[in-house]
């Protein structure tokens, strides 16, 4: 049984090169990649958040972790498009206007590309427009919004009247997350739905999907 504690650890440590190393001996080993996406990349970021919040590690190496947890990600994640059942669903995703935030946001992404979910990265700084107009170019199933900045969190609201305005709230599922975001703010911008972390999201837009 191929075991995750080493690439944990180097998710932890910020270790670049045994991050790759050991995501690739996993795959010698004959693991599932979305096996290793879950209990070695996600496990090991979980421990960083968990530490970063308790006061033990600081922000330059969070930052190193979450790159170091990227350059994993980029080994695994044509496996996990292959592996993934796509046609589950398609998401956009973005980071709103003013906050430059996305190491949630790419998390929750990733996660549901794992998942089998087609996801559209708008990236970071996004305007309540460039949603929009990126709904009306994919027609998407769910659009998911990030926030990390509680000076943020209205422009979630702001392209949910915009949807409205264009006519496309209808179409789609919209839900939203990050750290200051929560299910009464989520209901009081008229959201389908709020997740706390990156796992319950891929629950969230199932859920809608089903419903
Ligand atoms: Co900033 N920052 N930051 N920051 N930063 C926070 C958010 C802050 C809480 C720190 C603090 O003061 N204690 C604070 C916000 C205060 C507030 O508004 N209440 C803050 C501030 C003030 C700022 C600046 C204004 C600082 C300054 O310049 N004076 C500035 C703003 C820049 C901007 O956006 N315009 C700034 C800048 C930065 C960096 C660039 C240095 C860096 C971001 C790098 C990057 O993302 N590429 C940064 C970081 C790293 C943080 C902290 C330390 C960590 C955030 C993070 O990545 N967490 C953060 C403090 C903290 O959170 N304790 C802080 C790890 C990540 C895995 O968790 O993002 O919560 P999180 O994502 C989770 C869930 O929230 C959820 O799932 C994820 C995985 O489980 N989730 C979703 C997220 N999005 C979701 C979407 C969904 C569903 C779930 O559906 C769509």
């Amino acid at each position: 049984m191929v075991t995750y504690d080493a690439l944990r650890q180097a998710v932890i440590g910020g270790d670049e090169k045994e991050v790759e190393a050991q995501v690739n001996k996993a795959l010698s080993e004959g693991a599932d990649a979305q096996d290793i996406l879950k209990n070695g990349l996600i496990a090991g970021m979980e421990v960083v958040g968990q530490r970063f919040r308790a006061g033990e590690m600081f922000l330059p190496e969070v930052l190193l972790s979450a790159e170091v947890m990227h350059k994993g990600l980029d080994i695994i994640n044509p496996l996990l498009a292959k592996t993934g059942h796509k046609g589950q669903g398609k998401v956009i995703m973005g980071t709103v206007e003013g906050d430059i935030h996305d190491i949630g946001k790419r998390i929750v992404s990733f996660l549901l590309e794992g998942t089998g979910f087609e996801v559209v990265d708008l990236g970071v700084d996004v305007k309540a427009d460039a949603f929009v107009e990126a709904v009306e170019k994919h027609n998407p199933d769910v659009l998911g919004m990030s926030a990390l900045l509680t000076t943020t969190m209205p422009n979630m609201g702001k392209t949910i009247e915009l949807l409205k305005e264009k006519g496309l709230r209808k179409k789609l599922k919209v839900i939203i997350g990050g750290a200051p975001t929560s299910d009464a703010f989520a209901k009081s911008i008229g959201a389908d739905g709020y997740a706390p972390e990156a796992g319950s999201a891929v629950e969230l837009v199932k859920k809608l999907l089903a419903s």
